[in-house]
């Protein structure tokens, strides 16, 4: 059994909005190999208000009402909160209690949970990285105490080709947020658009999921289907991945219980955070050369597309 602790951006629920954080949070509620323990929520893909009240929702439908839900950083560490064209509209009133059932600001809850089970807990953190790096500023004791951390962030092999956000979205959002993870020496494994972009979900998989009958099933379907109409609305991009999308963090939590789905390599990486037009890019040195430096991560530079599709697909079948 895995104790895992949650940090997501959730949007999941709000019409067109980005779903790969609510199809995180759902395998992670039914995997019989995780026991979810905390989800926290971070300003990114939505406000943190709407991804708080949305996680609520989320977990009430998944039948995990009983989860804590702990908000967190409603801006990065010292920028203001970008938004990318891919981003749905804030649709919840902001500063709105959703259910009285959240428990204090993420950093500390996180702080608590750590330093209470030492060598205990994975963070899997889907979103950018603000309330982590709060808490290793409150308590840098957690950088040694948390078991591991997965993060899904970065792009290290390839590139986004996207001048206006060179970095992935989540350290470009907050770079000098995942400046201080990578620094901190904490047991960090990478997920990365490497392998994440190759990670896809289909409007055919939607209708599979629809016709399957569960009551998940047929809102993520939905929600799935109007995801890639907006994406196909606002960054048309590639032609290949057109009528899918990239299932970028239930690879990360995935990667938390199931790390034979990837292929690992030590690394070095550093998050550029000095100037605008590199803003959030990761550099990664492979150690390589003679006199590398230490290494401070994992990064993922390989997938099983079919085992990660017949992990995540046959858990989520699960679900009622
Ligand atoms: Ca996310």
């Amino acid at each position: 059994m895995v104790r895992v602790l949650l940090d997501t951006d959730l949007a999941m629920g709000a019409p067109g909005s980005d779903i790969d954080d609510g199809f995180a949070l759902a395998l992670a509620v039914a995997d019989p190999a995780v026991d979810l323990e905390l989800v926290c929520t971070v300003n990114g893909n939505t406000d943190v208000d709407t991804a708080t009240r949305l996680t609520l929702e989320l977990l009430d439908r998944l039948g995990a009402g009983a989860v804590p839900v702990a908000r967190g950083a409603a801006a990065p560490l010292l920028r203001a909160s970008p938004r990318s064209p891919a981003d749905a509209e804030p649709v919840l009133p902001p500063g709105t209690d959703p259910s009285g059932r959240e428990v204090g600001h993420a950093a500390r809850r996180l702080v608590e949970r750590v330093m209470a089970a030492p060598g205990e807990l994975t963070l899997v953190a889907i979103g950018p990285l603000t309330n982590l790096a709060l808490a290793l500023a409150l308590e840098p004791r957690v950088a040694t105490a948390v078991k591991q951390v997965v993060v899904m962030g970065g792009v290290y092999l390839e590139h986004t080709n996207v001048a206006a956000m060179p970095g992935e979205f989540n350290f470009w959002v907050d770079p000098e947020a995942a400046a201080m993870v990578l620094a901190s020496g904490a047991p960090l494994r990478l997920v990365g658009l490497d392998v994440t972009r190759r990670v896809r979900l289909s409007r055919a998989d939607a209708a599979r999921m629809r016709e399957s009958g569960a009551a998940f099933a047929a809102f993520a379907a939905d929600c799935t289907d109007e995801w890639i109409s907006h994406l196909e609305r606002t960054v048309p991009g590639d032609e290949r991945e057109r009528g899918s999308c990239a299932l970028h963090d239930p690879l990360a939590v995935a990667a938390a219980t199931r790390p034979d789905l990837l292929t690992w390599r030590d690394a070095h990486v550093d998050v550029e955070t000095a100037t605008e037009r590199t803003r959030g890019v990761a550099v990664a040195d492979l150690l390589a050369t003679d006199d590398p430096p230490a290494a401070n991560c994992r990064i993922a530079v390989g997938v099983d597309t079919a085992g990660f599709r017949d992990h995540l697909l046959g858990t989520l079948g699960t679900l009622p």
